[in-house]
């Protein structure tokens, strides 16, 4: 491939590169059609997404209590927040773009705002081959779900071993392990597990042994918890003796990296479900420390806090066995993802994965990649012209050589080492 010797054939190549490249999706909650209705998807899921109904209650009026809320039918739900988030508010939110994005890229006429017309479309569509378009839409090969062996329906279905398509990875979600032993040693306890509530080596090693179980169930990609910002390690707490005495030693065990997603305030406000979680600033002292102590162990993290963000690229740059990954959640607004992006690469270059979309709901892949993809068109354009000033020529293979890098690439290298 010849050097790309004009700047406007450079920021082509990348524009291109960015909107042509297929991404891998390695943090999202999706489940397979087989699990039913763990799988969110349609029009009415999309509306009822936790942030939307978060966004719901800050226009509502006082009479619409979340009591209220809860307690009626999902089109329900959907429909007032339609009417207040959409129609009287005007959609300006992220979340809300984001579901006219989706329903854009599906052909649906958002302008005509006919929501009984799309409900309609969405009944027409069989989950299989709609998982199938969505995936072919957002450009994703695969996406990488969350699997958790402490939630009772979902555990039912690995132990009934239902299908699972290929393009969806798993992840063993262990945050219950590590931030609510009792809960954990209690659920283990009732799968015949000699797990007591106050920790000692016998019960972790239980707990290694249930890991393990669900190591062979899952074949996972990761080991995934979130942690809250006050996470500390080394500590006295149960939580870093558990990471010490039965995360990391199944981790290294079967050669899994730990991906851990700090700085969640759980149940800020518990009224409004998965949607009640705030953000807290993390330690990143905790991730130093582990970084630290466990060289033979790889680390796949993000963190909630804007604040937090420069200090994590730094010690990317330290260790090696530690790799970042997406805006998360609080993140995942414009703003912040150019800021985070434009940063990560001037920091690490493309050892980094720029997204996961997390989507909680199937068609929210379409419009977390959308959207990213823009800004991420936009900051890498600006970067090549740098370079280009600087008197390098790249190829147009080397281009997507590292926009392969930001969507996945980096990930799975990292995987691998
Ligand atoms: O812990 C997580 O995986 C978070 O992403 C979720 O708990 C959160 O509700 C979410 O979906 C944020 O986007
Ligand atoms: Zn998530």
């Amino acid at each position: 491939m010849p050097p790309l010797n004009d700047p406007a054939a450079v920021e082509a190549a990348v524009r291109q590169a960015v909107a042509t490249t297929t991404a891998s999706d390695i943090h999202t909650h999706l489940f397979p059609p087989s699990h039913g209705r763990l799988l969110l998807w349609g029009v009415d899921d999309l509306l009822t997404y936790h942030y939307l109904v978060a966004e719901l209650f800050t226009f509502a009026p006082r009479e619409l209590t979340t009591e209220k809320f809860w307690a009626l039918p999902k089109t329900a739900q959907a429909d007032l927040v339609w009417e207040h988030v959409f129609l009287r508010h005007g959609a300006l939110s992220e979340s809300a773009r984001g579901v006219l994005t989706t329903l854009s890229a599906l052909g649906l006429d958002v302008a005509g705002r006919d929501l009984a017309g799309m409900r309609r479309w969405f009944a027409a569509q069989k989950v299989e081959e709609y998982l199938a378009r969505v995936f072919r839409i957002a450009n994703i090969d695969y996406a990488v779900m969350t699997n958790n062996p402490f939630m009772a329906e979902e555990a039912g279905c690995w132990k009934a071993k239902l299908p699972k398509p290929d393009c969806l990875k798993t992840a063993l979600r262990i945050d219950t392990l590590i931030v609510n032993w009792p809960a954990a040693a209690k659920a283990m306890r009732a799968g015949g597990y000699k797990t007591t509530a106050s920790p000692g080596a016998a019960a972790f090693a239980q707990a290694r042994r249930f890991l393990a179980e669900w190591v062979k169930i899952l074949q996972p990609v990761y080991l995934a918890a979130s942690l809250p910002p006050e996470f500390a390690y080394p500590s006295s707490a149960v939580s870093s003796k558990v990471v010490d005495k039965v995360v990391l030693p199944t981790a290294k065990e079967f050669g899994l990296p730990v991906a851990m997603m700090m700085g969640v305030r759980k149940g800020v406000n518990p009224a409004l479900g998965d949607g009640g979680d705030g953000v807290g600033e993390s330690d990143v002292t905790a991730l130093q420390h582990l970084l630290q102590e466990h060289p033979d162990a790889k680390f796949i993290v993000t963190m909630l806090s804007r604040v937090n963000q420069q200090e994590l690229c730094v010690l990317a740059r330290k260790f090696s066995h530690l790799h970042v990954e997406g805006c998360w959640w609080f993140c995942n607004n414009t703003s912040i993802i150019e800021e985070m992006t434009r940063m990560r690469l001037e920091l690490l270059g493309t050892a980094f994965t720029a997204q996961h979309s997390d989507a909680r709901v199937l068609d929210q892949a379409i419009y977390k990649w959308a959207h990213v993809r823009t800004i991420l068109a936009d900051v890498l354009a600006e970067k090549y012209r740098n370079l280009f000033t600087a008197g390098w020529r790249p190829t147009e293979d080397e281009v997507r050589r590292e926009v392969r890098s930001l969507l996945g690439g980096a990930f799975e290298e990292f995987c691998k080492k």
